[in-house]
């Protein structure tokens, strides 16, 4: 198993970084690399620090890490929106976009300080030797900044998100209210590229690409600058600041490392974490909730005070703050409950975790993110579940996560009641994140 995850790897790398899939995304994702970073250590522990550091190389100006960094080799209706439709260098020129790389203008999870300090720790001499976290520390700060300065749009210490690609879960339920209020772009207008690739069943549908299209288009329109976007979908997603609260603890471990100072990253951490339990707890579901910072306010929220109102539906991105050390005792104690109960399932209904409600309306166990289990989730959830002490949990679930890596060619993502694979196969994350937990 570790031969057949490590040869994925290997034929996913492009030189100086790695493709999630040649087919259907050949060119270098943001989330998607820090995964990979932390797998590529066990192999390469050089490989995985220039994966990290060739993402880090197309930050823009502002701090933003753009969520895709495009390959010029490849061609331009390979990936539907190309870099023709991002225009990045000339649109994102005012918000600092690089040069002569061209980016997307959206962001995903910040994991990639988490993913820094593993690649270190796997060997700290080549590390050190390279000038490695030394050279990754300013710019994974100042992405950080970028996001506490620049995203906090419902101003009480969240990042929020200002489209459906940014949390890295396009489709989910989630999103299917704030997206309702979006115009979708004109039919026709664009021709999308993963259909070739992927299934029409699996993958979003054409009404979400055209909702997709037009909040793009109008962040670019805008010069990619917060301040001036209109930003119609504004969202503060639970597994998104889940893992800025990592990432800002890891910050504090690199910090540290170098000889500076810690403090103030674990206190951005506990501030977030506060923030979090505050603004997205619900203690009605057993889980946290997104918040709809466009919705008018109503229910919980207009009684709270806080804007926007909380999204009833359940991801498992509610689930993901289990990665976040200091939250409260009786909230783990209830999200370890929710993980195993009616609408999760998990060890009983199914072996993995799904990534929407089994019993919500919207659940389909074929599309993306409307139910399938990811192995990115499920490697953050065995993660969770260590760090609150549940052992026995997590070794179990981390033995699922291995078996149903190698029995589906290591597949995007899977049918949560069969465990048959779906989406790309040989996918980069799920080869890395099993090399890991075999590690
Ligand atoms: C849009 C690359 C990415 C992942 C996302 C996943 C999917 C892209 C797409 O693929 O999104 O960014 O074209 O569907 O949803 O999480 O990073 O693997």
């Amino acid at each position: 198993m570790r031969r057949a995850a490590c040869q994925v790897l290997l034929g996913n790398w492009t030189g100086s970084s790695t493709v999630p899939s040649h087919q259907l995304y050949p060119h270098q994702w943001s989330w998607d690399s820090a995964f990979i970073a932390i797998g590529l250590r066990h192999l390469s522990p050089v490989r995985a620090q220039q994966e990290v550091e060739t993402l880090l190389a197309a930050q823009w100006g502002d701090g933003r890490v753009p969520h895709i960094v495009f390959n010029r080799a490849v061609p331009l209706d390979a990936y539907f929106p190309s870099p023709d439709f991002w225009r990045s260098s000339s649109a994102g020129a005012a918000a600092g976009a690089p040069r002569t790389t061209e980016t997307s203008g959206v962001v995903q999870p910040p994991v990639h300080a988490l993913a820094a300090w593993l690649v270190h720790s796997a060997d700290p001499d080549t590390s050190a030797r390279r000038g490695f976290l030394a050279r990754v520390y300013p710019r994974l700060v100042a992405w950080h900044r970028y996001l506490a300065d620049h995203r906090d749009l419902g101003g009480h210490g969240l990042a929020a998100v200002v489209h459906p690609w940014e949390p890295g879960m396009d489709n989910s339920p989630c999103w299917d209210g704030p997206l309702a209020r979006v115009e979708p772009a004109a039919a026709g207008s664009f021709r999308r590229a993963d259909l070739v690739h992927g299934s029409a069943a699996d993958r979003p549908t054409d009404l979400d690409y055209r909702r997709y299209v037009r909040l793009a288009a109008e962040y670019r329109d805008h010069g990619y600058r917060d301040a001036e976007a209109p930003h119609s979908f504004a969202v503060e997603d639970p597994g998104f600041n889940a893992l800025f609260i990592a990432a800002e603890y890891a910050l504090a471990r690199i910090a540290e490392a170098l000889g500076g100072e810690a403090e103030p990253h674990r206190q951005r951490a506990a501030a977030l974490t506060e923030a979090l339990v505050e603004r997205l707890w619900s203690p009605e579901a057993g889980q946290f909730l997104c918040r709809d910072l466009r919705a008018a306010s109503g229910g919980r929220a207009a009684r709270d005070g806080q804007g926007g109102r909380l999204v009833a539906e359940r991801s498992a991105a509610g689930l993901l703050p289990l990665v976040a050390p200091q939250l409260p005792r009786p909230i783990v104690r209830t999200l370890l409950r929710t993980v195993s109960g009616e609408h999760y399932g998990l060890g009983t209904a199914v072996r993995l975790l799904p990534s929407y409600d089994l019993r919500g309306a919207a659940f389909d166990r074929h599309r993306y993110w409307r139910g399938p289990a990811w192995f990115n989730v499920n490697w953050l959830l065995e993660r969770g579940l260590r760090r609150h002490g549940e052992e026995a949990r997590a070794d179990a679930l981390a033995a699922e996560v291995l078996h149903a890596a190698a029995a589906s060619g290591f597949a995007e993502y899977l049918d949560p009641y069969t465990g048959q694979g779906r989406g790309a196969r040989g996918f980069s994350w799920t080869a890395a994140l099993a090399l890991d937990l075999l590690a």
